[in-house]
């Protein structure tokens, strides 16, 4: 059966990249603006409607897919979480049993880590990558299309087991049963599908889930080499190395590690494949056995926590000084040590594998790299509140995001350099100790900052502005929901609860219920969020001033604003130097 979906998928790929190809002319004879604001009529033969959105090679509007995806993505791995946190807040397994809980979480980690961050980042680099380098698209604007294009076929083959579910009882509804759609069911194997049990675990859908990672990281893999040879070849004149963005920087970076490890995650699911169905032996006992699967995959899956993080830093490093009008401190400190994470990240990943009886010399070494990490990263956290020192800070819903990410950052990160080191890892691996500190970096930092961005471009990706007291209520329901989730589990994690378990003995109940009242907070500051987005563009007041910020006071309205001011003098009619 889902050999028939892949089929048709395929074909639909070939369509799509049949007429990208047949658009001719290419990224050249494109308009080079776009973006909600394109007018109609003036651009140069741009499709308008759907068939704008399904052909665009324009790059803000791929940018503007890419979120949107992103978006769609986390919402639904944010669901996850909430029917993760309500089945929770009592200790005996209620809710959902226990089979449902486990595809939970797997869902709940691949949907956030593949289909929320790295799209949205990547979205983030397409829309605003050129215009702060001064290019007038990505390098390979055809490529960028097809890149997104994967996306959403790989979301479906990801969740195939819940939509195939959904689409089967539809069916059965009418009268038609379709036995396979319900052969396959939601894998329940942990983000980190660990040997032998991905190999041995029976259900279909496996197979049909590491198909959907795999595009997911061809997709990722040409969008990361796009954005290089974008900032490598396509910088305008006035654009050198030593002044190209902070966040540029950052996303330089993000595509390098992407570069480096992806392609090892694609072999690792290639071989895990085979040893699902072709009788190979990678990762079985009898071949290379459970270790060297977990070694591959932590050789990607570190770099990776730095590939879903670095841009989150650079969104800071970029916004920060913006909102609180002082010039960024430290910025040539703040690329070296982007890259010097960007280096480290990949010698440090045996430190999730400090459990498994590895030499003790090795765990030595890689717990010496885990720590050097360390500092890097709060080279950053100085520099930021350097920045801060002597500034005016308004305290508006992107200023207190990236205030609260900080803030999260620093809990998140000194709980990391504690696990880094071995003897202290050997008690916490495995315990929720290790979920409350991914989480508050993942979650203190990463949507924190999305948050932050959404808010601050707004204005220059929909022409209005947003409720600016709502977005404050929802920055403040975040960043207090993200302590309140979080922290509890530090606490009920370093008293030995495991994480991945539907239950829990009843003296963990009240911190467990703190936990998911945390997690409600900022569930219902998302809803908030939604809500005013989508309101926002129908009854957002219009900006008349491209400079909302105040930028031009400090000499910091960078290039992207420069080019809404532009669009906006074009808007009205006024005589403009440019395009
Ligand atoms: C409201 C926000 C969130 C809540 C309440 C939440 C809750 C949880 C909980 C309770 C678990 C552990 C489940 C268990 O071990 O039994 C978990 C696992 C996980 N979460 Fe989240 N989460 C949230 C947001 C995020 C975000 C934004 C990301 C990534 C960007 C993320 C990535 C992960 C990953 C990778 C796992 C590990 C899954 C596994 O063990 O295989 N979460 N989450
Ligand atoms: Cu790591």
């Amino acid at each position: 059966m889902w050999l028939y979906l892949l089929g048709l998928l395929g074909a639909a790929f070939v369509l799509i990249a049949a007429g990208l190809a047949l658009r001719g002319g290419g990224g050249s004879r494109i308009a080079a603006d776009g973006g909600l604001l394109a007018d109609r009529g003036s651009s140069y033969g741009k499709a308008f409607g759907l068939s704008r959105w399904l052909t665009t090679v324009d790059h803000k509007d791929i940018g503007l897919l890419y979120i949107a995806l992103g978006v769609v993505a986390g919402l639904w791995g944010g669901v996850d979480a909430m029917m993760i946190r309500t089945e929770l807040a009592t200790p005996p397994t209620d809710v959902w049993d226990t089979r449902t809980y486990n595809e939970l979480f797997t869902t709940h980690g691949i949907t956030m880590l593949f289909l929320f961050v790295t799209p949205v980042f990547t979205g983030i680099a397409n829309y605003f990558i050129p215009l702060l380098v001064d290019a007038d698209d990505m390098a390979f604007p055809r490529i960028n299309a097809i890149a997104f294009w994967l996306l959403p076929p790989s979301l479906v083959f990801i969740r195939a087991g819940l939509v195939t579910e959904v689409l089967a009882k539809v069916l059965e509804a009418f009268g038609v049963v379709v036995e396979a759609l319900f052969a396959l069911e939601p894998p329940g194997i942990g983000w980190t599908l660990y040997t032998p049990m991905s190999i041995e675990a029976l259900n279909p859908q496996i197979d049909v889930f590491l198909l959907g990672l795999h595009l997911s990281g061809i997709a990722t893999t040409i969008g990361a080499i796009n954005i290089i040879v974008t900032i490598f070849t396509e910088r305008g004149e006035e654009v050198g190395w030593e002044n190209l963005d902070i966040l540029s920087w950052a996303l330089l970076t993000m595509s390098g590690l992407i570069l480096f490890s992806f392609p090892v995650l694609g072999s690792v699911l290639v071989m895990l494949l085979m040893d699902r169905n072709f009788g190979t032996t990678f990762f079985l006992a009898e071949g290379g056995g459970a270790l060297l699967y977990q070694h591959l995959f932590w050789f990607f899956g570190h770099p990776e926590v730095y590939v879903i993080v670095l841009p989150a830093f650079g969104l800071i490093s970029f916004m920060l000084p913006r909102l609180v009008g002082r010039r960024l401190f430290g910025f040539k400190f703040l690329v070296y040590s982007t890259l010097a994470i960007g280096v480290l990240s990949f010698g440090v990943w045996a430190h999730h594998m400090f459990a498994t009886g590895m030499d003790p010399r090795i765990r030595g070494s890689f717990m010496a790299v885990s720590i050097a990490i360390a500092v890097p990263s709060a080279v950053k956290v100085f520099n930021w509140i350097a920045t801060l020192w002597y500034s005016r800070i308004r305290l508006s819903a992107p200023a207190i995001f990236l205030l609260g990410g900080i803030a999260v950052f620093i809990v998140g990160g000194v709980t990391g350099v504690f696990l880094a080191s071995v003897p202290v890892d050997m008690v916490f691996h495995g315990t929720y100790y290790v979920v409350g500190h991914f989480h508050l970096i993942l979650m203190g930092i990463i949507p924190f900052t999305m948050f932050a961005a959404s808010y601050y471009w707004y204005p220059l990706l929909t022409g209005r502005m947003y409720d600016p007291r709502l977005a404050r209520i929802q920055a403040v329901l975040t960043v207090v929901g993200g302590f309140v989730a979080f922290v509890p589990m530090l606490v009920v994690g370093a008293d030995g609860l495991p994480r991945r378990y539907a239950q829990y003995p009843p003296e963990y109940a009240l911190l467990n219920q703190v936990s998911t009242l945390g997690a409600y907070l900022i569930g219902a500051g998302v809803v908030l969020w939604v809500y005013n987005v989508f309101q926002s563009l129908r009854v957002g007041p219009e900006v008349e001033d491209a400079d909302v910020w105040n930028l031009k006071e400090t000499g910091q309205f960078s290039r992207e604003w420069q080019w809404f001011e532009r669009r906006l003098e074009q808007r009205r009619g006024e005589p403009s130097d440019d395009d």
